[in-house]
């Protein structure tokens, strides 16, 4: 999008197809608060909360929404709004306090009555296993960094199948791995707050794909058969400067190079879960600080997928071809004014195009957005209610874009919001709303924003309506 393209409408049909999933998402930490109740155990959160200085204004998930205590209104709004699925997070020191061994009874319970409200609605329940709130006693331990930890990952998985998997629909490994390992353990702004080497990323990164190949084993085989399995990871999109063969190619190229930001190599993290194998360019430009890898570990991190899950929210960078006939992406800077969000991310709807169509046909599997969305200054006005026109604009031209792809020949599978309510935004504590609800934080009051009424008339439609 550019600051002149804004009034941009079209007449072509935008339904998605028959099967298409709507939903919303929101992580454990982000919204259950009870941080300590009924025997959950810290998780690194917890404890980079407690540290000075490190969580905009000293916020703290302690209690968030309050959705431990509050799930049922929040499955009710849900309804309200016609959600046809929501993925949460189970919080893994509240199930397993230690990390591993015993269990926490109540704290499956919570999980339970969740998943049979959601049933009792017609939701379907999607699980992330890892959306960051990772056991602190396992940090203790060494975290990722320990050869170990693929396996804690995998007894995990087995606990929450065996005792959900009868009912749950969809399932996630990890959300977003390059956050946690890239800003959690080598930039050292998300917990655990660690500023490893390379060598260390690398190795904490390869048992995060273990771990993930393992918890899908453990998933095919005690999970509902038909149940989808796949991951969350970031996507990292270029977007080509305009529509031209050439500029699309060095886009996708872009999209899929090694380069020196760990963090925002595509390629590294998805080559081995979906193509059995890291990205040349990636072994080439690691080659000294590579840990030990292995064929068999290549094996056990590419399963069989059901889906490529992608959380998009912006592009990275405007690419064109060099035109000199050397293949060159060259970045074009965007134009002064263009349109940003209130966490300061540019508005790249097109985006959602070129993401799912880009990996789609490189891992060519069906493409499911797990989480796209915009942070809005929102606030209660004068008449009751939540206006939030730049998230309906903002939702109306990714849904375009996502519905073209699909026009396009990309299979796209389904669209979970980010969020079902404000929540807490990490290190940025409560500064960023990103729900469909509006949550008063002090006093824990939800209000549907219009967003959340134009949502649900876009899930009756079946998008139809964009
Ligand atoms: O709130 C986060 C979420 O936990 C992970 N993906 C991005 C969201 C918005 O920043």
């Amino acid at each position: 999008m550019t600051t002149s393209n804004m009034s941009m409408s079209t007449d072509t049909p935008r339904a998605f197809p028959k099967n298409f999933l709507w939903g919303a998402a929101t992580a454990a930490y982000q919204i259950e608060g009870a941080a300590a109740g009924d025997g959950r155990g810290p998780s690194v959160w917890d404890d980079l909360c407690k540290q000075p200085g490190r969580i905009w204004e000293g916020h703290t998930g302690d209690v968030a929404c309050d959705h431990y205590h509050r799930w049922r209104e929040d499955v009710a709004l849900m309804r309200e709004i016609g959600l046809q699925a929501y993925r949460f997070s189970i919080s893994w020191p509240r199930v397993i306090p230690g990390g591993t061994g015993a269990s926490n009874e109540k704290g499956l319970a919570f999980y339970d009555r969740l998943i049979d409200a959601l049933l009792a609605a017609g939701i379907q329940p999607w699980v992330t296993l890892n959306h960051w709130d990772y056991p602190l006693a396992l940090h203790r331990r060494g975290g990722w960094l320990n050869p170990e930890s693929p396996h804690w990952f995998s007894e995990y998985t087995e606990l929450v199948a065996k005792r959900h998997g009868d009912r749950v629909a969809g399932w996630f490994t990890h959300n977003e791995p390059q956050c946690f390992i890239g800003v959690g353990l080598q930039e050292g702004r998300h917990a655990p707050g660690l500023r490893l080497g390379i060598s260390d990323v690398l190795a904490a990164a390869h048992h995060t794909l273990l771990a993930h190949g393992l918890s899908v084993q453990a998933l095919r085989a005690r999970a509902r058969r038909d149940a989808r399995i796949g991951w969350a990871p970031i996507a990292h999109v270029h977007v080509p400067a305009t529509d031209s063969a050439a500029d699309v190619a060095a886009a996708k190229r872009a999209c899929f190079t090694i380069e020196s930001d760990f963090m925002k190599n595509n390629t590294w993290w998805s080559d081995p879960v979906y193509l059995g194998r890291y990205p040349d360019d990636g072994l080439a430009r690691f080659a000294p600080h590579l840990p030990k890898i292995t064929d068999a570990d290549m094996r056990t991190i590419c399963q069989p997928l059901d889906f490529c899950g992608l959380n998009i929210y912006t592009a990275e960078r405007l690419v064109r071809d060099s035109g000199d006939g050397g293949g060159r992406a060259v970045t074009v800077p965007e134009p002064p004014g263009f349109p940003m969000t209130h966490m300061r991310g540019t508005v790249h709807p097109e985006s959602l195009y070129h993401g799912a169509r880009f990996f789609h046909e490189r891992y060519k599997l069906p493409v499911l957005i797990t989480e796209n969305g915009i942070s809005c200054a929102d606030w209660i006005a004068l008449d009751g209610r939540v206006h939030d026109p730049n998230r309906i604009d903002f939702l109306a031209r990714y849904l375009r874009e996502f519905s073209r792809a699909g026009r396009d020949g990309v299979p796209v599978a389904g669209y979970f919001h980010w969020s079902l309510l404000d929540n807490f935004e990490w290190a940025q504590g409560f500064q960023h709303r990103f729900g469909l609800v509006h949550v008063d934080m002090q006093t824990q009051k939800r209000t549907l924003k219009d967003s959340a009424r134009w949502y649900s008339e876009i899930i009756r439609t079946n998008g139809g309506g964009l």
